[in-house]
């Protein structure tokens, strides 16, 4: 129990906006699941951040329960960790406007992902498409987390979030814990196999450039055979090769191996054999996870139960820095 006292919190948070990809895998999902044992871990499905960008509500209901069972099939186990649903947690909405109004505008106009989200959905440039951070901000700071595994294209929100808790903590003292982003070594930035300029995104318009944890193998394998390369032939890591690098990052991350070893491996062979061993190396990874969610998404009461007893969870441990806030801040009880 001591020990339990004694270890770091990790918080991170996913959006069911679409079927789980391989780069949310790699650049932040495997690190969740790796983290259990050695942190007290809260995970969540953002889906308050999923409706800045408008959805279907039948296709929503389902995506949700898909990206749950997804995620727990990756090994997130709710005996040693919090898997809750974020709009099921009342304090992540109350904390979002608090955090709204010791957040610049200035500050929240130079995010990049709102800059790329509205000009990619420009028919609807929202408030909550504009307030995002700050309501990811809240997600993170109500649980006091030191640590917080993502992919690198979250580091600016992060470093915005530790920006709002300085500035929060600076005028009432020692409210929130300053948290730090967890960015892999490998695979925190995996690229769009069709378009290696552009990061490898559950919205994808191009489905040959984005490869879905649950995809069969037979289309895995299809994806990768089609994936862009260059006219040079030869497996290195090399600027203006993004295809390329992108291939041997992917298999990097998948097999352990080094660039080094990977340019030895396919020393002399043509991208064919490369994109063979890619395809195959990613087939027999995803293969258990694929296994396990077909057996999770038939049991709907396993998954509820899990995520009732999960949301409960979070809400007692949120609450606690909620009512903290409110009460610096000077509302009354
Ligand atoms: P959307 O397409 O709806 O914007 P997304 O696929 O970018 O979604 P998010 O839910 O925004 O996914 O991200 C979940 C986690 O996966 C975050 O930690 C993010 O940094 C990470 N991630 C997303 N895409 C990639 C990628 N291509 N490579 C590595 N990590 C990624
Ligand atoms: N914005 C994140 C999802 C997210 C998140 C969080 C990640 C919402 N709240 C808190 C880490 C911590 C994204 O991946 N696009």
């Amino acid at each position: 129990m001591e020990n339990e006292q004694k270890k770091q919190v990790v918080f991170s948070a996913i959006q069911p906006s679409g079927t789980i990809t391989l780069g949310n895998y790699l650049g932040a999902v495997r690190n969740w699941v790796r983290m259990q044992d050695e942190y007290n871990c809260i995970y969540a499905l953002a889906d308050m951040h999923t409706i800045t960008v408008r959805q279907e509500p039948a296709q929503m209901r389902k995506n949700i329960l898909d990206a749950y069972a997804s995620i727990m099939a990756c090994g997130i186990d709710v005996e040693k960790s919090i898997f809750f649903i974020q709009s099921h947690v009342h304090t992540h909405a109350e904390m979002a406007w608090i955090l709204n109004c010791y957040t610049q505008f200035g500050e929240l106009s130079r995010m990049t992902q709102f800059k790329d989200k509205s000009a990619k959905h420009a028919d609807n440039i929202n408030a909550g498409l504009f307030t995002y951070p700050s309501l990811m901000a809240g997600d993170i700071l109500l649980y006091q987390a030191d640590k917080v595994p993502v992919g690198a294209d979250q580091k600016q929100h992060i470093e915005l979030t530790c920006d709002i808790a300085k500035r929060f903590n600076g005028l009432y003292g020692n409210v929130f814990k300053i948290p730090e982003g967890f960015i892999p070594k490998n695979g925190a930035r995996v690229m769009s196999l069709q378009n290696p300029l552009n990061k490898m995104s559950k919205s994808d318009e191009n489905a040959n450039g984005c490869v879905h944890l649950l995809d069969p193998p037979e289309v895995i394998m299809k994806k990768f055979k089609r994936a862009v390369t260059d006219s040079d032939a030869c497996v290195r890591y090399a600027e203006g090769k993004d295809g390329v690098n992108n291939l041997m990052t992917i298999y990097g991350a998948v097999t352990g191996k080094t660039y080094d070893e990977i340019e030895k491996e396919f020393d002399g062979k043509g991208y064919g054999d490369f994109k063979t061993a890619v395809g195959e190396a990613v087939i027999e990874e995803l293969r258990p996870i694929r296994e396990r969610y077909e057996q999770l998404i038939a049991d709907k009461a396993y998954l509820e139960d899990c995520y009732h007893k999960s949301d409960e969870l979070a809400l007692r441990i949120s609450s606690r820095t909620l009512n903290k806030a409110m009460k610096k801040v000077g509302f009354i009880k």
